[in-house]
């Protein structure tokens, strides 16, 4: 039942993949803010790389209009999976970062309101599905090809970030102490126009009605997936298995029903359903349900 070592170590009760070390994420607590940092924060699966574009197009006339070239993936790095060993002090200002980090193990200056925070969820069947589609696309993931048995994982936190509820429930219920704009997947599928002035509304950035337009309309499933700066289609095979998957895979609203049974339904809601009333989220588990 326990995650293998191979893939996963554990630090302050959170799953961290192999790829970072446990000695870098314990130095991240202490890791410097500066007052113009942004951070997304998400449990995995949730719309991570999508609000990754979205901030990427809202910042950058040159990725808006196409004549900069830069992977969202420099623009926007991983703070927890710093890869290229890149030195984060020399970014230049906004400096935006993308975390998986439960809100206990993020860097302490962001809890005097310094910096701000977009903080995305996905209600979790399809956080849930995505994420097994996913474990067998990223080779750094451990496959469990059973899906009874990744839903299993899943409920029980075994996974790389652990626990969903946990994790939502902690950036939720400390919100105060926090500089933060929560937004769901849900409503960026819903109303992706009104999301994105969401967000340059929280992070004070003016653009045009037709810079809008640009970033809404290079921010959608189908426009993303062919731009190569933000298909992270360039992640060598080694990495992730091209014959698998993608990294934006279908992007809808309710792909859980097109996987669980009744059963597994069922089991899901007995684990989670009565837990997740105490969130203060309207989960939308189809996209025919009322906002
Ligand atoms: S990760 O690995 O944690 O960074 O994954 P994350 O980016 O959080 O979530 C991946 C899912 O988001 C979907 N996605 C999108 N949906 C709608 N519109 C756009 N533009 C978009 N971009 C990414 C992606 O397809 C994954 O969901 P699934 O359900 O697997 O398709």
């Amino acid at each position: 039942m326990e995650p293998s070592k191979e893939y996963v170590f554990k630090y302050k009760g959170f799953y961290f993949g192999v790829i970072t070390s446990l000695e870098y994420v314990a130095s991240l607590e202490d890791f410097e803010i500066k007052d113009s940092d942004i951070f997304l924060a998400t449990y995995p699966k949730s719309g991570t790389v999508w609000t990754q574009n979205i901030l990427s197009l809202i910042f950058h006339e040159g990725h808006r209009n196409g004549t900069e070239n830069v992977d969202n993936l420099d623009r926007i790095p991983w703070l927890e999976y710093n890869l290229n060993k890149r030195d984060y002090k020399e970014l230049p200002s906004p400096r935006i970062f993308a975390t998986h980090l439960p809100y206990y193990l993020v860097p302490r200056g962001l809890r005097n309101k310094r910096g701000r925070i977009i903080y995305v969820t996905r209600n979790p069947k399809d956080v849930m599905v995505s994420y097994y589609h996913f474990s067998k696309y990223m080779s750094t993931l451990e496959e469990i090809p059973d899906f009874n048995l990744f839903m299993e994982r899943f409920l029980a936190g075994k996974v790389l970030a652990s626990s969903w509820l946990d994790h939502v429930a902690g950036w939720y219920s400390h919100a105060e102490d926090f500089n933060i704009l929560f937004l769901t997947y849900e409503e960026m599928k819903k109303d992706l126009r009104s999301a994105v002035l969401k967000i340059c509304n929280f992070l004070g950035k003016k653009l045009s009605e037709e810079e809008v337009d640009s970033v809404v309309r290079q921010a959608t499933f189908e426009n993303m997936r062919e731009d190569p700066r933000a298909n992270y289609e360039k992640l060598p095979e080694g990495i992730v298995a091209r014959s698998k998957g993608s990294f934006l895979r279908k992007g809808t609203v309710g792909d859980w029903k097109n996987i669980m049974t009744v059963a597994q339904n069922e089991r899901f809601d007995n684990v989670l359903k009565e837990k997740m009333k105490t969130l203060p989220i309207k989960f939308i588990w189809d996209i025919n349900d009322e906002m």
